[in-house]
């Protein structure tokens, strides 16, 4: 039997922005699903980043004082992707989104840049950031040149260290003041958004369960189920360049209805 694709319907969109509208205090997480329309790959899955590596032989700091060349060979492919995208419609859409709350939080998973190329403020970088670089010897952060990646691993210009990438690996403690200002954010929220991430990954999982905990309504585009996907009040079965742009404009509109006095669009003067 054939499985029939999982998509948001209109009345999912409306019950969403529902939601989105009567709320005055936004937690927004993102995951690489996000960036995938800017032509970005994810991680896991058949076309993923890690197809045919083990995440623990790039994504560790072991892996990295193993062969710490052969990691850097992998990111600088990643890096150099990085460098010819763009903002997908969905980046936008979370931007504008945005500034229609007074207190709204953005904490994104991914190590690109396209949420503040999208005109976000504020990002908290849960698992840092492809365009920073540190040095393993005089923890030293700096952004990273071009020039660096002329020799792998990149010498530290400070000091005789190595640099690494400024991302977080597993089993690294995620980046304090980030992380913090996310879990707080969870705890005030009254609509967590989540787009585009497995919600495979710790600590960055438990957000929108401390978001559930304290009665926020939680919300998820993506286009597979995931383990939020069973407690989500809405979840939303589409792209993030396709579900977010609608989204944002019926919250919007009913943002704008509402401050009218009540009356629904083309019900105005009925
Ligand atoms: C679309 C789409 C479209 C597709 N639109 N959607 C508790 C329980 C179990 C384990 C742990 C636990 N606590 C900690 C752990 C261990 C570990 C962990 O979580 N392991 C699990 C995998 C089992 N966590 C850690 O080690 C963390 N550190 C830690 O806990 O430290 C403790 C400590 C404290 C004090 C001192 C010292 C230590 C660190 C985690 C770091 C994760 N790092 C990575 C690599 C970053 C660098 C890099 O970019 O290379 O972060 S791993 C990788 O996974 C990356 C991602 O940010 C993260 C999440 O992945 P994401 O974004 O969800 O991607 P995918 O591919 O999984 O999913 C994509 C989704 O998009 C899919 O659902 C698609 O359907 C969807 N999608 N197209 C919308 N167009
Ligand atoms: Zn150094």
């Amino acid at each position: 039997m054939d499985v029939l694709p999982r998509l948001a319907t209109g009345s999912d969109l409306h019950a969403a922005a529902e939601l989105l509208a009567g709320a005055e205090t936004l937690l927004i997480l993102t995951g690489s699903g996000m960036s995938r329309e800017s032509g970005l790959p994810t991680f896991r899955g058949p076309e993923g980043l890690w197809r045919g590596v083990k995440p623990e032989d790039v994504a560790s700091i072991d892996a990295f004082r193993r062969d710490p060349k052969w990691v850097w060979e992998w990111y600088r492919e990643r890096i150099l992707a990085h460098r010819n995208v763009e903002p997908n419609p969905g980046h936008r859409a979370v931007a504008r989104l945005q500034k229609q709350f007074g207190r709204s939080t953005l904490a994104t998973q991914n190590v690109d840049v396209l949420h503040e190329r999208a005109g976000s403020k504020g990002v908290l970088h849960l698992h840092g950031q492809l365009n920073f670089v540190r040095c393993m010897s005089c923890t030293r952060r700096l952004p990273l040149e071009p020039v660096l990646l002329e020799t792998l691993p990149p010498p530290c210009p400070a000091c005789a260290g190595i640099l690494r990438p400024d991302v977080v690996w597993f089993g690294e403690a995620l980046p304090e003041g980030p992380f913090q200002e996310a879990v707080a954010a969870a705890h005030a929220c009254d609509v967590a958004l989540v787009v585009g991430t497995s919600n495979l990954v710790y600590p960055a999982a438990m957000l929108p369960q401390f978001a559930k905990q304290e009665g926020a309504a939680v919300i998820e585009v993506n286009p597979e189920s995931t383990p939020l996907t069973p407690d989500a009040d809405v979840a939303l079965a589409g792209t993030a360049a396709d579900v977010l742009p609608t989204l944002e404009r019926l919250v919007a509109d009913l943002r704008r209805t509402r401050r009218r006095g009540g009356a629904r669009p083309g019900f105005a003067n009925a």
